[in-house]
C-alpha cells in the first residue's frame, strides 16, 4: 500500500479557527479547519460541564456540520469535546426543564435527534474523537458517528435510566446494530461505565490509541480516508445506511443515483431536448445488460 500511495503523513494538523459561521458567534463550540487539509473539527466547548450539551450547543454544532458539507474543500469532519476529561456528558441537566431540554426561547426541545440525523445523512465522513467521558446522549452522538477513535482513558456508557431518560430512536436501534441485543439490553438496563477496550471488544468503537497520541492518530485516519474516491465514500455511507433506515435511506441512496446520472450525457440529453422543444433521442445510450 505505501509503494503505491505513499506514506501516510503523520504531522499536526495546523488547525484555522472560525468563529464566526452563518453571520452568528459560536459560543459553546470551537470549529476548525486544516491548513491545506480537507478536515474540519467541531468540539464542543464546555469542559466545566463535562461538555454536556444545550440546545444552543446542538444548534451551532449543527451549523457547523451544515458549513463542513457545504464546503468542497471539506472531505471528513471530526467531533470532539474539549479538554481530556470528557468527550461528551450527554444533556445539560440543568437546563432540562419540566418539559425537557429549554434554550434562550424557553421552549423545551430535544434538537440532538435532528443532529444525530445530520450526522447520519452527511454525505462526508464524520469521526468521533474521544477522550474521557462519552455517556448519556454524549456516547449516543459517538454512535452515530461512521468512525470513532478514542484515547485509553475513554469510558462509554448510558445513564438514562438513573437519570430519567432514554432515547428509544438511534440510541437503541443503532446501538443493538452495532453490540448486538444482548449487549445492548446489558448497556441500558443496568447503566454501567466500560473501559475503551472493553467498548472495543464490543463494537461500539473502531479504535484505541494513547491519550497522547489521540489526535495524531485521528489525522491519519482522516488523511487516509481523504485519499479516496468522494464519489464512492458517499455512496457507500448511503448504501450501509440504507439497509436499515427504510424509506429514509432507499431516498438517501437513490438520490445519489440521481446526482450521478444527472452528470451523464443520456441524463442531459433530457434536459437538452426539453429546452430545444424537440423529442428527446435516447438511441445512442447503450442497454447495459
Ligand atoms: C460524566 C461523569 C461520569 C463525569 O464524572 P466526574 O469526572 O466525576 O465529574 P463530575 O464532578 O461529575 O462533573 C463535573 C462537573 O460537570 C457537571 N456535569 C457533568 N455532566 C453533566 C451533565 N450531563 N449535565 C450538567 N452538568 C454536568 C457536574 O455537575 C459538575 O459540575 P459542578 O462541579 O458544578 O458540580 C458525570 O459528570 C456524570 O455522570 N454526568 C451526568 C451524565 C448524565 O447523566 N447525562 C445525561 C444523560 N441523559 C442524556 O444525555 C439525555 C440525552 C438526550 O438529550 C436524549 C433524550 C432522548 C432521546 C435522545 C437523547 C440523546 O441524547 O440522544
Amino acid at each position: 500500500y505505501e509503494r503505491v500511495h505513499g506514506r501516510v503523513p503523520r504531522h499536526a494538523v495546523r488547525w484555522r479557527n472560525i468563529a464566526i459561521v452563518h453571520k452568528e458567534r459560536l459560543k459553546d463550540i470551537k470549529y476548525e479547519k486544516g491548513h491545506g487539509e480537507g478536515i474540519a473539527k467541531i468540539t464542543i466547548n464546555r469542559p466545566e460541564k463535562r461538555n454536556a450539551f444545550r440546545p444552543e450547543t446542538i444548534e451551532e454544532i449543527m451549523r457547523c456540520m451544515t458549513d463542513a458539507r457545504d464546503d468542497p474543500d471539506i472531505g471528513v469532519i471530526i467531533l470532539t469535546g474539549a479538554g481530556t476529561q470528557a468527550f461528551c456528558s450527554g444533556g445539560d441537566q440543568a437546563v432540562r426543564g419540566e418539559g425537557g431540554y429549554v434554550g434562550p426561547d424557553r421552549v423545551p426541545r430535544l434538537n440532538v435527534l435532528d443532529l444525530q440525523v445530520q450526522i447520519r445523512r452527511m454525505p462526508k465522513p464524520v469521526i468521533a474523537m474521544v477522550a474521557g467521558y462519552a455517556v448519556g446522549g454524549g456516547n449516543i452522538l459517538q454512535m452515530m458517528c461512521d468512525i470513532t477513535i478514542a484515547a485509553d482513558n475513554a469510558v462509554f456508557g448510558q445513564t438514562g435510566p438513573k437519570v430519567g431518560s432514554f432515547d428509544a430512536g438511534y440510541g437503541s436501534t443503532q446501538m443493538a446494530r452495532l453490540v448486538g441485543q444482548k449487549k445492548a439490553r446489558e448497556i441500558w438496563f443496568l447503566a454501567r461505565l466500560y473501559t475503551a477496550q472493553q467498548a472495543l471488544e464490543m463494537g461500539l468503537i473502531n479504535n484505541v490509541v494513547p491519550l497522547d497520541r489521540l489526535e495524531e492518530e485521528t489525522a491519519v485516519w482522516c488523511r487516509e480516508i481523504l485519499r479516496n474516491s468522494p464519489t464512492a465514500l458517499r455512496v457507500l455511507k448511503a448504501a450501509l445506511n440504507a439497509a436499515e433506515d427504510g424509506q429514509a435511506g432507499l431516498q438517501e441512496l437513490g438520490g445519489n443515483a440521481t446526482l450521478l446520472f444527472y452528470q451523464t450525457p443520456e441524463g442531459n440529453e433530457g434536459r437538452k431536448a426539453y429546452l430545444e422543444k424537440r423529442p428527446p433521442d435516447f438511441s445512442k445510450f447503450p442497454r447495459f445488460p
